[in-house]
């Protein structure tokens, strides 16, 4: 059976475009999966300490060919080889790229190192937007993209041209 793993890009340091354009080739290549849709980016205002620049944020969809937990590992892989120190950060501050798995296929668990769906979905137009450009009517945790993204503000929130 083939799986499907949504998940979210977000950076606000550096060439934040470009970034994702690797980190999108790096996922699939290290987690042997497939694109199959990608977002446009979106810019964003910051969320949770809004006394930061604002994020660019997107959304792919891949086949996954991995786990659930052996992709998040190669997610934690593509966000250090792009510049992320977790240890030099604060949470929600500033960071050159962050990868959530969002939903993987139907699964729900909940543990130290990873929840699925992700816990904060349903609180973030950042995510749900280039979410809901790709997959409208996917139905996560009872509810669906589309009917989710219409109870949030999308304030501020600007779809990119894509870069030529
Ligand atoms: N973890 C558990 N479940 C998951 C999952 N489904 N996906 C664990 C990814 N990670 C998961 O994550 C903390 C721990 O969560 C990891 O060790 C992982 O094992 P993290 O990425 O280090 O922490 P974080 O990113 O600081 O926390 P969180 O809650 O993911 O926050 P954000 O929102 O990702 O934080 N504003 C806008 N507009 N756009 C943004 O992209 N991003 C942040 C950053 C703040 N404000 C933002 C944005
Ligand atoms: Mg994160």
């Amino acid at each position: 059976m083939v799986s499907s793993a949504l998940i979210a890009l977000g950076g606000n340091v550096g060439d934040i475009r470009a970034t994702f354009q690797k980190a999108v080739l790096d996922i699939c290549e290290l987690a042997h999966a497939a694109l199959r849709a990608r977002s446009a980016d979106y810019a964003t205002p910051p969320w949770g300490d809004t006394q930061q620049p604002r994020f660019i944020n997107a959304c792919i969809e891949i086949e996954a060919g991995l786990d659930p937990h052996a992709l998040l590992r190669v997610l934690h892989a593509v966000e250090a080889k792009h510049g992320r120190d977790r240890a030099r950060e604060t949470r929600w501050g500033p960071r050159t790229l962050d990868l959530d798995l969002i939903a993987y296929d139907d699964i729900s668990l909940v543990e130290v190192g990873l929840t699925l769906p992700h816990p904060r979905l349903f609180e973030r137009a950042f995510v749900l937007v280039p979410l809901a450009e790709i997959a409208p009517e996917r139905v996560i945790a009872g509810r669906r993209v589309q009917a989710a993204l219409a109870a949030l503000s999308t304030e501020g929130i600007e779809r990119l041209p894509e870069r030529g």
